[in-house]
């Protein structure tokens, strides 16, 4: 590897000496802050040498994702583009799978274990602040100013991701600013942007996004909707812009819940629009009435090139405003390790359908999990579940594949009891090969929310809409409690053996358990209410098939 340097931090903080306690120092400002302190945490590799924009920075990508440590790269030197008008930098893998840099961003200590980060992160999205505007002076990113008449996308040095892409792509780990038309609210998502010539960009959004939503609703009234896209910027906005929040509240209120103070936003030239006063670089743009072009095809979060070539939204872009040196944040898709959302996903996502779930008031909810290599971390939802009632499990189930944060594209959706630990696939898959009879504890949803993204559907036209398989793999509710006993360690034992680990000399650390046998020392589990003549049946029932070899 080569020796990491220093970035440049804009805005040094007090106290940012002291390299171990560097997350710690309040919430981040911007991306040279966040670079800053992944480079405190020895997770940042900064690249001096010239790399080519087209394919070889998301190689790089693609294989330092399946490297462990696997640092974010920042590449300062474009090939070619030495004598460009702009000196664009690029980020990529920037946060990979590296569960570190994600607690980093979400103002968590970066060892946090994972299913706490979710749990924390569930809470941490009930927290709405309201933005705070700042003046024109005081945004860095208003360091330069390209005016529409200048602005030639051609001379930049813009990416190319994977070999048969339609174009290149400039926007990726992004974050793309629409108003709501009527409501007025501000979107914050998370969208490709493609090349279309000097100063022209597509903007890819699969049916029911919320841009998309915007720009029907706008056209329907024969108005062009503005957009601002950041896609040099705080990757926190592309955490908050790639989550399925409500469709009536600013994404930039969670952004503000979860660095806990209210993000600084300076209002574009160009619009009414507002968008963070720190981003590296900046489109401002419009999407005139039915001005639509051919884009992609684009190799996607599935590990595929999404679908065939087809008409998008063109933005024509009315100024561009950038700080010096600014640094464009890219985001490959691919297949597991190596897509950028994995990682990411498999916390924020969770930690949204849980928020969801608890919206709503459902009990019992231990843990959510949205498995990195399921596609991106949209293919898998793993529930946790203290079962309390009959039929909880089937409620959660049903519920967790269609809440607003969980219900686009996933296709598995597993409850597991509260034992197991929905973060680790080994315990899922033993209680998948042990708690559930496929033939009576699989059910499907059908014609649900997907995206013509997804490669099983055929021909691509049918493909939006997906279906779903909802797995029980917790113990059958009914039979509670004669199920079949699971072996448990006893508690006294544990703590004995933990105790003498290492005077034993056995390997590591001693690994963490969930339960024990003396947690329900042999009776009938706490959750379940059955009322006598249940249970008498229930074990008659079960003795009946105990007894039936003997005879
Ligand atoms: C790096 C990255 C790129 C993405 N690109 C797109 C895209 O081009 N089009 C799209 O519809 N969704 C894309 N998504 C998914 C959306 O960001 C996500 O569904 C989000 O909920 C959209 O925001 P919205 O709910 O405000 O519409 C992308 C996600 C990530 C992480
Ligand atoms: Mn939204």
């Amino acid at each position: 590897m080569e020796t990491a340097s220093v970035p440049d931090a804009g805005h040094p903080h007090p106290g940012t000496t002291k390299k171990a306690a560097r997350w710690t120092v309040g919430p981040i400002r911007d991306l040279r802050d966040w670079l800053a302190r992944a480079q405190a945490i020895g997770e940042l590799l900064t690249v001096d040498k010239a790399v080519d924009v087209e394919e070889e920075m998301s190689a790089i990508s693609y294989l330092v994702a399946r490297r462990t440590p696997s640092p974010a790269v920042l590449f300062t030197k474009a090939k070619g583009f030495d004598k460009g008008p702009v000196n664009l930098r690029h980020l990529w893998n920037i946060y990979g799978p590296s569960v570190r840099r994600i607690a980093l961003s979400l103002e968590e200590p970066p060892d946090t274990p994972t299913i706490e980060l979710i749990s924390r992160t569930k809470d941490k999205m009930k927290r709405r602040l309201a933005p705070r505007e700042v003046k024109a002076s005081q945004a860095s990113v208003y360091e330069n100013t390209i005016p529409a008449g200048k602005v030639d996308l051609r001379k930049l040095a813009i990416p190319r991701h994977w070999p048969l892409d339609g174009g290149l792509y400039a926007g990726t780990g992004d974050a793309v600013i629409t108003r709501d038309p009527d409501t007025g609210y501000l979107n914050v998502g998370t969208y490709r942007m493609m090349v279309q010539d000097g100063n022209h960009t597509g903007l890819y959004l699969s049916p029911g996004k919320d841009a998309r939503l915007h720009i029907t609703r706008a056209w329907a009234k024969g108005e062009a909707l503005p957009v601002v896209a950041c896609w040099g910027v705080d990757p926190l906005f592309m955490l908050v812009g790639s989550q399925a929040f409500a469709k009536n509240v600013s994404e930039f209120e969670f952004a503000g819940g979860i660095k806990g103070e209210p993000v600084r936003l300076v209002k574009a030239t160009q619009s009414d629009l507002l968008f963070p006063a720190d981003a590296e670089f900046v489109v401002e743009g419009v999407i005139r009435p039915n001005a639509m072009k051919a884009e992609g095809p684009f190799g996607e979060f599935t590990g595929y090139y999404g679908k065939p070539e087809a008409l998008c939204p063109l933005v024509e872009i009315t100024a561009i405003h950038h700080r010096n040196d600014p640094i464009l944040t890219n985001a490959l898709m691919a297949d597991y390790p190596s897509c950028e959302q994995s990682g990411f996903f498999s916390i924020l996502r969770g930690a949204k359908i849980w928020d969801d779930l608890e919206k709503l008031g459902v009990p019992g909810v231990r843990g959510v999990y949205s498995h990195p290599a399921a596609a991106g971390g949209f293919g898998m939802t793993i529930i946790s579940l203290e079962q309390q009632y009959a039929g909880h499990a089937s409620q959660v189930l049903s519920l967790a594949a269609q809440v607003p944060g969980g219900a686009y594209y996933t296709k598995w959706i597993v409850a597991v009891d509260e034992d197991i630990d929905p973060t680790d696939m080994d315990q899922v898959l033993w209680a998948m090969a042990t708690r559930c009879h496929p033939s009576a504890d699989i059910d499907i949803l059908r014609s649900t929310w997907s995206t013509g993204l997804d490669p099983t559907q055929n021909p691509p036209e049918v493909r939006p809409y997906g279906s779903k398989a909802l797995i029980n793999a917790c113990m059958e509710h009914r039979y509670l409690p004669t199920f079949s006993k699971r072996t448990k360690l006893r508690r006294s034992i544990y703590d004995a053996v933990a105790g003498r680990w290492g005077e034993l000399g056995l390997p590591g650390s001693v690994p963490r358990i969930l339960a024990f046998e003396d947690d329900r020392n042999g009776k009938a589990p706490k959750t379940v209410y059955h009322d006598e003549k249940a249970l008498r049946t229930a074990r008659d029932l079960a003795g009946a098939k105990r007894r039936k070899p003997r005879r």
